[in-house]
């Protein structure tokens, strides 16, 4: 397991029905290029054996490029795929009991779309949050309104560790999920339906340094 994780500046999901016919290998390998910091292989619709298949076959090119590979919903599958963990949401399995089926230094992500889900994970030994959708998305018809930034950086002062903002994010929206305290940026369309996705990968990883590298607003006193 690498140090310093997680980082996840740029999370990147490859989603077969947004990717325009490219496997989930080719949107992986494409991605890393850009410097993708960690992939999440999501696919609704695949069986276990396909899903941890593919998975197996990722899982040197992320140690390669030292990116982190995680598996949508599946312990199981991340489990026997060797990923690097998995990301539940609140319906899969909860964080506590998926710990003693991945121990750490596997990595638990759980998606939350309030402070309490987010505590409650925290809680539960989750590595980090997923948080979302921030801004509209068509990605995820049932993913609920946006929570837009003030929710987001809500969120993200009431919980110690990382917060991953999802959900129509952008080149143009990005750096305003790291200015709300977002510690790293996960995205579907904006990468994987892209043409080239190596190129807005880079885009986005680019602008993405800027803004981490900008003085957050100074917040309240405590
Ligand atoms: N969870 C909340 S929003 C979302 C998921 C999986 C979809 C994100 O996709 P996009 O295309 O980056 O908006
Ligand atoms: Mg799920």
């Amino acid at each position: 397991m690498i140090d310093g994780w997680p980082r996840f500046d740029l999370y990147v999901i490859t989603d077969p029905a947004l990717s325009r016919g490219r496997s989930h290998m080719e949107m992986a390998r494409a991605a890393l290029d850009g410097g993708a910091d960690a992939i999440q292989i999501r696919d609704k619709s695949s069986t276990a054996y396909n899903l941890s298949r593919v998975t197996a076959e990722i899982q040197p090119l992320a140690r390669k490029f030292g990116a982190a590979l995680l598996v949508n919903d599946r312990v199981d599958v991340a489990l026997v795929a060797g990923a690097d963990g998995a990301h539940l949401g609140q319906i899969d399995l909860p964080a506590r009991e998926a710990r003693h089926l991945l121990p750490k230094p596997r990595l638990i992500g759980v998606s939350a779309g309030t402070k309490d889900e987010a505590k409650r994970a925290q809680k539960e030994g989750a590595d980090y949050v997923g948080v979302g959708p921030v801004f509209r998305t068509a990605t995820k018809p049932g993913a609920g309104d946006p929570l837009g930034l003030e929710v987001l950086a809500e969120i993200a002062a009431a919980v110690s560790i990382p917060v991953v903002a999802i959900g129509g994010i952008n080149i143009e929206n990005v750096a305003r999920v790291f200015e709300a305290g977002a510690s790293g940026a996960a995205v579907i369309s904006a990468v994987v339906s892209a043409e080239d996705i190596t190129a807005a990968a880079r885009a986005l990883k680019r602008v993405i340094s800027q803004a981490r590298r900008a003085p957050r607003p100074a917040g309240p006193s405590p």
